[in-house]
């Protein structure tokens, strides 16, 4: 923790350290933690996605990613404090055990690798990817609107220039189109997807792009219901919950509502701490807190999985 140039769970790792952090998982947990690579964004860099959980038999799978956006930093530090956690409790906590036991996480510490690494280096506020745009001098495509789903529908995400531009077409970046690839092809297993933004304190959950109720609402509803509850016992941190369109605002072509039309009918969004006080610039000292309370949430979600 001490020496500034290592890895630390609480503190913000750079793009090199969290590859060299996947590497060290890999070597301290052989056994239950292995790497893949799902593609590779436009400047070349790899996406990892790291599989957790006991290597044998067909089982429940959750798919997690962090890090869509560059610069929601504690986003990417939830996912590695994740792994962390859930490696080094197996065998000693029960119901870690049992999770772990019993079903895969695929975790993506980081999505947009290249934006992170430009909100690192370059500016600090960066949300988009870095892909260049034709007949214009603006870069990036907002990444959390360019899938499959209503994907031309909002006017406001045409212009290249802007902070959620859509992309030229569905699944036009090389990030989206690796992740799409892969969650297509381990359908039959995946049975939540759970993506980690901040900032606002929200559990979200479809839809963004209309204001119907999807068929299990209900469920959706007292799932995150239970699970703000439980993620406030630890320090009373406030979250709200709802569908996207009413309780943040209307999006389209987002990760969420494309896995979920996709078939996957558990699918939430964590938008972390805080409410706007630090906003994307959450101090450090705030990253063990928000993880753990956020943990607790994660759990519960997945011990509904496991039971449903
Ligand atoms: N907020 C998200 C955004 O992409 C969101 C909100 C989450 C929309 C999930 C749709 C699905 O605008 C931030 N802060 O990025
Ligand atoms: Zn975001």
């Amino acid at each position: 923790d001490e020496v500034s140039g290592r890895h630390s769970y609480t503190k913000y790792n750079d793009w090199d350290k969290i590859v060299s952090w996947t590497e060290k998982m890999l070597e301290k947990h052989p056994e239950m933690v292995s790497r893949i690579k799902i593609g590779s964004t436009v400047e070349d860099n790899p996406l990892y996605v790291l599989k957790i959980g006991k290597k044998d038999g067909a089982r429940k799978a959750i798919f997690m990613d962090c890090g869509i956006h560059a610069r929601e930093w504690v986003s990417p530090a939830f996912c590695q404090w994740f792994v962390y956690q859930a490696t080094k409790s197996y065998g000693k906590n029960r119901i870690m055990t049992k999770l772990l036991d019993r079903m895969t996480f695929y975790i993506l510490p980081v999505f947009n690798v290249d934006g992170y690494i430009w909100s690192w280096t370059q500016n600090r506020m960066w949300r988009k990817n870095r892909s260049k745009n034709q007949n214009s001098t603006c870069i990036g495509t907002d990444l959390n609107r360019n899938f499959d789903v209503s994907w031309d529908s909002s006017p406001n995400t045409k212009n290249p220039c802007q902070d959620v531009y859509r992309g030229p077409a569905p699944e036009s970046e090389k990030e989206t189109k690796a992740v799409t690839n892969f969650i297509r092809s381990h359908l039959n297993s995946i049975k939540a997807y759970i993506t980690f933004h901040s900032y606002s304190q929200m559990l979200l959950f479809p839809y963004g792009y209309t204001s119907k109720l999807p068929p299990n609402h209900n469920d959706l509803f007292k799932v995150a219901r239970i699970a703000t509850d439980v993620l406030s016992t630890r320090y009373e941190t406030r979250y709200i919950y709802g569908p996207i369109a009413s309780t943040i605002y209307p999006t389209s072509g987002s990760s969420l509502d494309w896995a979920y039309d996709l078939g996957i009918k558990h699918t939430f969004a964590f938008e972390l701490r805080d409410k706007g006080k630090f906003g994307f610039l959450l101090p450090e000292s705030r990253i063990k807190p928000t993880c753990k309370e956020t943990m607790l949430s994660v759990k519960f979600i997945a011990k509904y999985i496991l039971k449903h």
